[in-house]
């Protein structure tokens, strides 16, 4: 048995009721989270701790039976694995020492940093249920180096945007550098046990037009190109989030099989405007997941309603926020699943 979002993924039908994981699944809204994380010491300790970071993978699991898992790690580990210093200041989020060009990052070191990733994903092909998807994932370049060149998380990406104005050869080597070795962490992923792969572009919405298209776009599709060439065919997500640009273009020139959708866009528009053999992934506001009750439910329906001639896979608009009361997510499976058998 594959699975049901395999099965999605391989004939591309609507289903009752659509395959179900979260972003962000894993994480501090659960007591368990917190308690492994305590053990492991801090956030990167954990990330680089196979043993933990599958026990954290499998506790929403165990606890609501979601279609998919997606392993334990962060987006930040591949510039790390490069070489660039990262910390996770408490309370606030990720540091990291900022760079202006490519010139400090090495590609050498960067499987043995990154082994014990893989080593959670070859552990939790062993353990998860047959049934349950594991998900690989990597950032998109453009937001991975974001973060590189302001060395913090930023509303408006204003670091990198000044640097590409400033620097444009330094910062499309960053993007190059980059996109090289999301391939080759992306394969090793795969190599080591992921089903399916994600791509998150968090930062989407801060690039347009030609921008758009050279530093979202065409990295993006080449990393889908360079993985197809390697014989890489499990099939890809892509998250451009916030993004205005038209998403049919977006996956035909990615060559994506799944569009994840952020809780602004029209779906309604989109569920009729996308090409049918793109998934569409998503998109309940992660808010309401935290207020839940019947507004929740109204909205889950909607969108549920709205995709149910698509092939579709029910996620949030982005991911969980810590402050989530866990039986409202119980709730979300529930009402989903009674929703097939009505
Ligand atoms: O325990 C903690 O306090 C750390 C919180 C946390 C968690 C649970 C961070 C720090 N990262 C993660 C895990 C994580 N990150 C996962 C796997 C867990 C799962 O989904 O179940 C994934 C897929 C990510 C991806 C990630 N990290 C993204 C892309 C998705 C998104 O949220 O937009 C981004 C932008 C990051 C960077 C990052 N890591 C952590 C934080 C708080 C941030 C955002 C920082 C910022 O922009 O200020």
């Amino acid at each position: 048995m594959a699975g049901k979002l395999l099965q999605l993924f391989s004939n591309r039908q609507s289903q009752a009721v659509p395959p179900i994981w979260l972003m962000r699944q894993a994480g501090r809204y659960l007591e368990a989270y917190r308690q492994t994380r305590e053990q492991a010491g801090s956030f990167l300790d954990l990330c680089y701790n196979p043993a933990l970071a599958e026990e954290v993978t499998l506790q929403p699991i165990r606890r609501y039976g979601f279609d998919a898992s997606i392993v334990f790690a962060d987006i930040l580990l591949l510039p790390h694995a490069l070489g660039q210093k990262l910390w996770f200041e408490t309370g606030e989020g990720p540091r990291l020492d900022p760079i202006v060009s490519a010139d400090s990052l090495r590609a050498d070191k960067m499987h043995d940093h990154l082994s014990p990733v893989y080593e959670t994903l070859a552990r939790l092909r062993v353990s998860l249920p047959k049934e349950t998807a594991l998900i690989g994932f990597a950032g998109a370049p453009w937001t991975v180096a974001s973060y590189m060149i302001a060395g913090r998380g930023t509303t408006d990406q204003a670091p990198a945007k000044d640097l590409l104005a400033r620097d444009q050869a330094a910062f499309e080597t960053i993007i190059d550098v980059l996109t090289t070795a999301t391939v080759d962490y992306l394969e090793q992923q795969v190599l080591h046990g992921a089903q399916i792969l994600q791509i998150f572009e968090s930062w989407a919405q801060s690039l347009h037009g030609d921008d758009f298209v050279s530093y979202c776009i065409r990295p993006v599709a080449r990393i889908v190109d360079e993985l197809r060439t390697r014989g890489v065919d499990v099939p890809i997500i892509a998250f451009p989030r916030a993004t205005t640009f038209n998403p049919n273009e977006y996956a035909r020139i990615t060559k994506i099989d799944a569009l994840s959708v952020d809780q602004y866009v029209d779906l309604k528009n989109l569920a009729d405007e996308l090409d049918g053999d793109i998934i569409i992934q998503g998109n309940l506001d992660p808010n309401l997941l935290v207020s839940g009750g019947q507004e929740m439910l109204t909205q889950i329906d909607f969108i549920c309603d709205v995709l149910k001639h698509r092939p579709h896979i029910f996620n949030l608009g982005h991911g969980i926020v810590p402050q989530t009361p866990p039986s409202h997510v119980a709730e979300l499976v529930t009402h989903i699943r009674r929703r097939g058998v009505k």
